[in-house]
Formats: C-alpha cells, structure tokens, sequence
C-alpha cells in the first residue's frame, strides 16, 4: 500500500485549472488505485504566503473542502484534513528550511512570479514556500503526488531534500514522484491564453471558478481569445487561445487532441466554442449541486475532524524519528 497525497491552497474559488490539473486527476487516481491511501489537504498556511483577507480566507477553506467531496472523492478512502491543524506541517517545515539553499530558491518560477505581484512587499514565507510543501508531503511518505505542470518544480525540489536530509542522516523519506494528468496539466487563461489560469488573478474574465454562474462560465469560454486562422488544430506556439480549448476539451471528453482535430474538421471557431461550453457546464454543474449537499451536511466537519485525527497520528510518529535523526531536543 503506498500513499498518494496532494493538497491546494485556499486562494480564491478554485478554477477549471485546478480542476484539470488537480482535483479530477486525483478522482481518476482514487477509482484507479484501489489498493492505495489518499491524504488530500487544504494548504491553508502556503495560502498565507500572500496577504488574504481573515474572513474570506476562512470560507475559502471551507469551500475548498466541500468542493473536494463534490467532485467525487470518496470519503471511504480519503484522509481530507486543513494543513494547519497538524502542527508538525510547521515544524518539518522549518527542518526543510534549514536542508534548503537560498539558490535553490531563488530559481522558483512561481516565486519569481509572485514576487512581481506583491505591491506591500515580499513575504519571506512566500519564498520558503516550497520548503513547507516538501514538509507536506514527506511528513506522510507519499510515494505519489498528483499536480499540475506549475507544481513540478515545487515536487523536484522536494525529492532533492528527501535524497539530502537521508544521504546526511540515513533514510529517513521516500523520495515522491509526481504524477500529472495526461491532459489539462497547464490550463491557460482565456483571455490571455500564454498565461496560467489563476485562482488568485485580478482579471476574472480568463477565468472559470467552479463556483461561479453557468451562464457566465459558458460566455468566458464562448468569448475566449482565438487567432483570425479559423481552423481548429493543436499549436500552442501559433494558436494557444485555440490549443487552450482544445485541452479543455480533451481534459474533459477523455478524448485525444488528434480525434478532436478529425471530429471539427472544417468546422467553425463558434461552433466547437458552443461544444466546449456545453461540456465544461455540464461538468460543473454537477459538481455545484454536490458541493451544495456537501458545504451544508454535518458530515464535513465529521470527515475533518477525523481527517485531522489520522494525519495528527502519522505526522507525529514521523517527527519522533526525524527529532532522532537529527539530534534536537532531549
Ligand atoms: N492553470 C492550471 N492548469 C493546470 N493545473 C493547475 N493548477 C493550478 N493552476 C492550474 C494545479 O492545481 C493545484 C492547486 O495548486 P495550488 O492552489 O496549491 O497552487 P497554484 O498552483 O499556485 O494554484 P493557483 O490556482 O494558480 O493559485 P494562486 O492563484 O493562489 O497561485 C496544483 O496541483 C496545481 O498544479
């Protein structure tokens, strides 16, 4: 039995990237390893990172947590637990820090991206970032870690800290691979469609939140940005608007780029808009309705209450044996 963990940070409603990238891939996991255990968080302190407003932040947790359930996790084999509720997230996280080295660091895209954003100033935490996360997910042995493109940095770092903290104080970690979706690992803003598709971004209209109105969902993708070619084909150098919504659709459909290429073969931009948006709504309305069942059911607190008892339970006996290893304390 091995683990397969992830979690996402609490930053705004979560998008129909997160949704590719993440939280589908890690259903399509929990169908396909039966056999295997799934510890999925919310990172509420790497939402820390960038100033959040308290009581937004708060409903964001929240949110994030029903939404897990709504896309079609199962309860029965899933660990769902909030980052900080296990303290030891914090503590491994500072170990990390002190494995870590400034260059390693400095080389992080999403830092440097990041950084850019900030007009109060450059949090530390946000560039100490992918220390904690490599705490999360070495905290519990994960042996996989399902993410999108945009965290493969993020986990290579975390498997160079595994590979160091053992080579200085004998094994102690399983080095974690991660696992990407086939399709939609990299889902691009609609309006600027080189860009990430971000929960935390200032301009929504490029963005699909998984919460937000079908109606308006469908006119975001039914006005995404395309080129003046007119034919439906796969290049992300010369058409990213057109391959964009071609993952999208992939993502969604199961079926690969070249069929999609075949099936709309002198057909319209307008037209396959229509298909995509008719498959991505009816998707995500699915999911609302679950997420409404979930956001008000007394089950939610259950599950994280017991969530946070098991990962409380691993997380502690694992720092037993790192406190050994590295000699602190009594
Ligand atoms: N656009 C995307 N396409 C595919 N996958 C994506 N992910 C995020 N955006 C896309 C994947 O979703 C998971 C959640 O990541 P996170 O919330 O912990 O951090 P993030 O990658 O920084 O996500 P956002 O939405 O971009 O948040 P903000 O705006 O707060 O920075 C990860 O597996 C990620 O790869």
């Amino acid at each position: 039995m091995k683990i397969v963990l992830s979690g996402i940070k609490p930053t705004g409603i979560p998008t129909l990237g997160n949704y590719l990238g993440a939280l589908k891939n890690f259903v399509k996991l929990q169908n396909e390893m039966k056999e295997d255990e799934f510890f999925i968080f919310v990172a509420d302190l790497h939402a820390l990172t960038v100033p959040q407003d308290p009581k937004e932040l708060r409903s964001h947790i929240r949110n994030l947590c029903a939404l897990y359930l709504a896309v079609g996790l199962n309860p029965e084999n899933l660990t769902l637990f909030i980052q900080s509720e296990v303290k030891e997230h914090v503590e491994l996280g500072y170990l990390m820090q002190s494995l870590v080295y400034m260059g390693e660091l400095e080389r992080m895209t999403q830092y440097k991206d990041k950084k850019q954003k900030q007009v109060e100033g450059v949090s530390s935490a946000l560039f100490t970032y992918p220390a904690l996360m490599a705490a999360d997910i070495l905290l519990y042995d994960a042996t996989y870690v399902p993410v999108g493109r945009d965290q493969m940095q993020h986990l290579e770092l975390a498997r160079t800290l595994a590979e160091r903290f053992n080579h200085r104080f004998g094994d102690t970690f399983i080095v974690p691979q991660g696992i990407e979706p086939k399709q939609g690992t990299k889902i691009t803003d609609l309006q600027n469609p080189t860009k990430k598709m971000d929960k935390s971004a200032e301009n929504d209209k490029g963005c699909i939140y998984l919460l937000e109105d079908l109606n308006k969902i469908k006119k975001k993708i039914k006005s995404a940005v395309t080129d003046l070619d007119g034919c439906i084909r796969f290049d992300k150098e010369n058409k990213p608007g057109i391959s964009n919504l071609m993952t999208i659709y992939a993502a969604m459909s199961g079926m690969e780029i070249k069929e999609i290429e075949s099936k709309y073969q002198g057909c319209g931009y307008k037209e396959f808009k229509e298909d995509v948006a008719n498959i991505v709504v009816q998707e995500i309305e699915g999911i609302q309705k679950k997420y409404q069942e979930w956001i008000h059911s007394p089950q939610l607190d259950e599950l994280l209450d017991q969530g946070r008892e098991k990962a409380q339970h691993v997380a502690c006996k694992k720092m037993e044996v790192i406190r050994q290893k590295m000699g602190y304390g009594r």
